[in-house]
C-alpha cells in the first residue's frame, strides 16, 4: 500500500512537471486570496501557502458553517489568461469531500462580493450526486481570461447532521496560466497579434478570451 502511494505520488509529481510548466498564479505576490467567511482559524491563505496536505483540516482554508453560499476568490490584480486549475480538497478518513459536490468555478471582472453568477462566466460545474463524492485532487480546465477566479458552492451536504448550508474546505488551489498576450507552457508572446489562445497560440479577440471555455472534463490526479 505504501509503495503504491509512493508510485502514485511520483506519477502526480511527473504530471505536475510535464503538464504544468505554466506559471502558478495563485502564488504570485500580486494575487489576493479571500473567503466568503472564515471558520475558526482556517484562513483563506492556507489555500495558497504551498502546503498541499489534505488530511488535516487545520491546514486547509474553511468557510464558516450555516451560510447559504461559500466561495473562495483569487484576485490576480488584473486580467490573466488561465489554462487549468488544480484543487486539493479536504480528505480525511473520517471526513470525505462531501461538501465539495456541485461546486462551480466562475471567472469575472467583478469581485464575488459584488457579482451574482449571471455576471460571471462559468468554466466548470461539478455534477457529483450523493452518495458519490468528487475526487479530492482534481485538475480542471478553465480557458478563460479575467481578473477574478471564484470557486463557489451553495450545496448543503446531507452528511452535515447539525449544520445547514454550504461549506468550502480547500487545502490548496493552484492556478496555471499566463499574462494576457502569452501562450504555451512557457508563456511565449503571441505571434502576429495582441492576444491568442493560451494553448494553441491561435490569434483571438480579447472578447473571445473572456467567453470561450471548453472546460468539461477534469483530469484525475492519482
Ligand atoms: C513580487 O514578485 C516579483 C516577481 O517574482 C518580484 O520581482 C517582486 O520584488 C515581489 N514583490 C514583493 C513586494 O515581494
Ligand atoms: C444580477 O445582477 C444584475 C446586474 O446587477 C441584476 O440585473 C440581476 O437582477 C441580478 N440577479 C440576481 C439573481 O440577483
Ligand atoms: C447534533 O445535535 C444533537 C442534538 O442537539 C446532539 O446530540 C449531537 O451530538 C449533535 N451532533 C453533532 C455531530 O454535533
Ligand atoms: C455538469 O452539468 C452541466 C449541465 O448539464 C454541464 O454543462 C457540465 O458540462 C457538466 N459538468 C461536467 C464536468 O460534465
Ligand atoms: C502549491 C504550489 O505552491 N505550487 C507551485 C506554485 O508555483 C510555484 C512556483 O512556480 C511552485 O514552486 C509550486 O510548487
Amino acid at each position: 500500500m505504501k509503495n503504491l502511494q509512493l508510485v502514485l505520488y511520483f506519477a502526480y509529481f511527473i504530471g505536475v512537471l510535464a503538464v504544468n510548466a505554466f506559471e502558478n498564479l495563485s502564488k504570485r505576490n500580486t494575487t489576493a486570496i479571500s473567503l466568503s467567511s472564515t471558520y475558526s482559524n482556517s484562513l483563506a491563505t492556507f489555500a495558497n501557502d504551498g502546503d498541499t496536505i489534505t488530511n488535516d483540516h487545520r491546514v486547509c482554508s474553511h468557510t464558516e458553517i450555516n451560510k447559504d453560499k461559500a466561495w473562495l476568490q483569487l484576485d490576480f490584480g488584473k486580467p490573466y489568461s488561465i489554462n487549468t486549475i488544480r484543487i486539493h480538497y479536504r480528505n480525511e478518513d473520517i471526513w470525505k469531500p462531501y461538501r465539495f459536490r456541485e461546486f462551480y468555478i466562475d471567472m469575472s471582472d467583478i469581485p464575488a462580493t459584488q457579482s451574482n453568477t449571471s455576471e460571471r462566466t462559468r468554466c466548470y460545474t461539478d455534477n457529483t450526486t450523493y452518495p458519490d463524492v468528487p475526487p479530492f485532487l482534481m485538475e480542471v480546465p478553465c480557458k478563460l481570461t479575467a481578473r477574478y477566479l471564484i470557486v463557489e458552492t451553495t450545496y448543503d451536504a446531507p452528511e452535515d447532521d447539525n449544520i445547514t448550508g454550504a461549506v468550502l474546505e480547500i487545502c490548496e488551489i493552484e492556478v496555471f496560466g499566463c499574462e494576457v498576450g502569452e501562450y504555451g507552457a512557457d508563456c511565449k508572446s503571441c505571434i502576429g497579434c495582441q492576444v491568442c489562445d493560451i494553448t494553441s497560440g491561435k490569434c483571438r479577440t480579447y472578447a473571445e478570451l473572456c467567453m470561450l471555455s471548453t472546460s468539461k472534463y477534469y483530469i484525475l490526479i492519482y
